[in-house]
């Protein structure tokens, strides 16, 4: 048993949860599940950020007080993740009494170890990412990365040393190759910091909503200095050292992209200078755009966190978010596949398996679990056994390597098997020929097999697996992953009970409501190739939908161009592809292309392939290009409106 600290970001309260919000807090509640599933203690931290200069203004704007403001949008995060039976242990408000005291003390640390200073900052600020930005980051009034507005800021500020800590930390993230994930976000974060780090201005004068400056109060402190520390206040930092120690450092900071600077670069920094241990590791999941479009308000497609737990059932909603996205990647969020996974993996897969085992068991013996004696002889009981153990090894290795969806996948696949498995003992006709022996441990081999199912699905699915797990009159005992290390651990004599209908068949959403790229005949397409069979996929060179998937694509704008020295073929290229910092791509396209004809073209990148090294360029990304039969590259392009980053699918 160990200990396993998994947080959240802390959300704005300047307006209503959204789908991102929801996204995050139920992944980290399905890790912490999990731990807990294995006999680990967990602390599972979520919460709200509360202070800064967007609050003030969102306020302002409503004609309220901020205090009166963050009470109530934060009750509206703390009541969705009620709603969305969410087990954090603590929801930690930034306007919290413990959380300030913490803060000082920590801001005090950083005094003390030299790195803070009294300065003049002058430079572009964004209120709603609440960050700064050099010139080099700004394009017609407009953070690149964010596409926020910016306004120029003059004033008395402190700073932080932050480039007293480019050197440790691109030690620290060569000395602990799991710190930043996934890896090509480890290699964006290297580059930033390769590119050098300013000192950090820390405190503001224009505004007053925040934690003061420790022994100078006209100054307030940075929102991001003030929101990154809530990570240990929550475990006791500087106040309760058993605690502290016990669960600190986190072993996972769960966030969103677009905050992988503040939590990778500033936070260890920050960390470091108070001689403070680092989390283990900073895990960045990816964007849902919403049916193929990036979400926003002004596009009227805004996905309220209150409207979906309200559409969907939860344990649908849960299953939907973590097998459609792997993590890391960026996902598209459409109603149509909620449905298709709905109805085929969950009710046409696991529901109907439920179903005829439990019904089965009724019918043919009583609806008791039958006592089975000796050792597997049959092969298929053996390959079903065998396949569960397994299922639960690869779960767990699923897990550790952060791949949900993986692991869902693997368990679902059980699942299947476990339907394959009847199918092929057939108990209906062992049941007419009177063998009952075998029809009871056939029947009983289902059974154990659905408990693997469900206590391995739990933590992810897990209304609907307790009604199974209730159903088969299991304790608790027998619902830990302690318990699916040997096979047969499902207690006989046991009465049970069928569950409600599990999980019900959706209808496909109107062509209106699903405005997804699929035209309609694409769709059928689809159909015709799911019912394809193995065989003719690999005759014909085919891929499965979930293949193509993995295969992250995005719009890519050509920022510069140079050849490289000894490779008349090759071209560096350096593409902005919506992240903090453009990634360099080593593109055999020389021969066709010179380097200034590039600059500006908006064009197709794979952003997910492993990074290879070329004349010892590390080539982050690949461009596509379509090759002419002379040798000669024409490359596809994107209108303007399309913004760097964009996903391709
Ligand atoms: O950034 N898809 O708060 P925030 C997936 N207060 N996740 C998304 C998303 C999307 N389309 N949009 C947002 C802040 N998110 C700071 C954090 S932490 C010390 C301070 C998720 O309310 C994602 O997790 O803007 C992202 O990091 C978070 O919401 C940002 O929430």
């Amino acid at each position: 048993m160990s200990n396993f600290y998994v947080t959240t970001p802390i959300y704005y309260v300047n307006g209503a949860p959204h789908i991102g919000h929801a996204y995050t807090t139920i992944i980290a509640d399905a890790m912490a599940r999990y731990h807990r599933l294995r006999g680990d203690e967990v602390y599972f931290l979520t919460g709200t950020d509360e202070h800064g200069l967007k609050i003030q203004r969102a306020a302002e704007a409503r004609g309220i007080s901020p205090q009166e403001m963050v009470d109530e949008n934060s009750a509206k995060f703390r009541e969705l993740f009620e709603r969305l039976e969410l087990t954090h242990d603590r929801f930690i408000r930034t306007t919290d009494a413990d959380h300030k005291k913490v803060v000082e003390i920590m801001v005090q640390r950083l005094k003390e170890a030299g790195d803070i200073y009294l300065g003049e900052y002058e430079g572009w600020y964004s209120a709603s990412d609440e960050a700064y930005y050099d010139e080099s980051e700004i394009e017609d009034g407009k953070a690149i990365a964010s596409g926020s507005e910016v306004e120029w800021v003059e004033e008395k500020s402190y700073f932080f040393k932050l480039s007293k800590y480019e050197e440790p930390l691109l030690k620290y993230y060569d000395e602990h190759p799991d710190f930043i994930a996934p890896k090509a976000r480890r290699n964006e974060v290297r580059s930033f910091v390769e590119g050098g780090l300013r000192d950090l201005s820390i405190s503001r004068t224009t505004f007053s909503w925040g934690i003061p400056m420790p022994d100078d109060p006209e100054h307030v402190l940075y929102v991001w200095v003030d929101a990154l520390t809530n990570y240990i206040t929550a475990v006791g930092a500087f106040e309760d050292e058993e605690r502290f120690q016990k669960f600190w450092p986190a072993d996972i900071h769960l966030i969103g992209k677009d905050i992988l600077r503040f939590h990778a670069v500033y936070w260890p920094a920050f960390l470091m200078s108070a001689e403070l241990p680092l989390p283990k590791q900073v895990y960045a999941h990816g964007w849902w755009t919403v049916e193929g479009e990036k979400m926003s308000k002004s596009k009227g497609n805004f996905v309220d966190a209150f409207e979906l737990a309200q559409e969907y059932d939860l344990d649908v909603l849960r299953y939907f978010m973590m097998r459609e996205m792997p993590l890391g990647n960026d996902g598209n969020f459409s109603k149509a596949r909620i449905v298709e996974r709905n109805n085929a993996e969950l009710a046409d897969n696991l529901g109907n398996l439920v179903n005829r085992a439990l019904s089965m068991t009724k019918k043919f013996i009583g609806g008791v679990v039958p006592a089975v004696a000796g050792d597997l002889s049959e092969e298929a009981d053996i390959a079903l056994r065998n396949r569960s153990i397994e299922t639960r090894q690869a779960v767990d290795a699923a897990m550790d390597n952060r791949e949900i969806h993986r692991a869902l996948e693997q368990i679902l696949a059980l699942s299947g098997e476990t339907n394959n498995y009847i199918q092929t003992v057939q108990p209906w006709a062992l049941n007419k020929e009177g063998k009952q022996d075998r029809l009871e441990e056939t029947l009983y081999n289902s059974l154990e097999a659905i408990r693997f199912v469900a206590v391995l699905l739990s933590p992810f699915v897990p209304d609907a697996t307790k009604a199974i797990l209730d159903g088969l009159g299991l304790d608790d005992e027998h619902r830990t992953l302690a318990s699916l290390e040997k096979w047969g651990g499902l207690p006989a004599g046991a009465t049970l009970t069928r569950p409600d209908v599990l999980f019900t068949k959706l209808d496909p959403p109107s062509e209106e409501e699903d405005e997804e790229v699929d035209s309609k005949d694409g769709a059928k397409d689809k159909k015709k190739d799911d019912k394809m069979s193995k065989e003719d996929k690999s005759a014909t060179n085919l891929i499965a939908f979930d293949q193509f998937l993995k295969v992250e694509m995005k719009v890519a704008r050509i920022v510069d161009a140079e050849n490289v020295e000894g490779a008349d073929k090759l071209l560096k290229v350096q593409v902005d592809v919506g992240e903090e910092s453009p990634r360099t791509v080593v593109a055999g396209i020389a021969k066709t292309f010179a380097p200034d004809d590039l600059i500006g073209r908006r064009v197709a990148a794979v952003t997910n392939l492993e990074p290879a090294k070329l004349f010892g360029i590390e080539s982050q990304a690949m461009l596509l290009a379509a090759k002419r039969d002379d040798g000669t590259f024409a490359l596809p392009s994107f209108p303007e409106d399309v913004p760097p980053g964009t996903s391709i699918s």
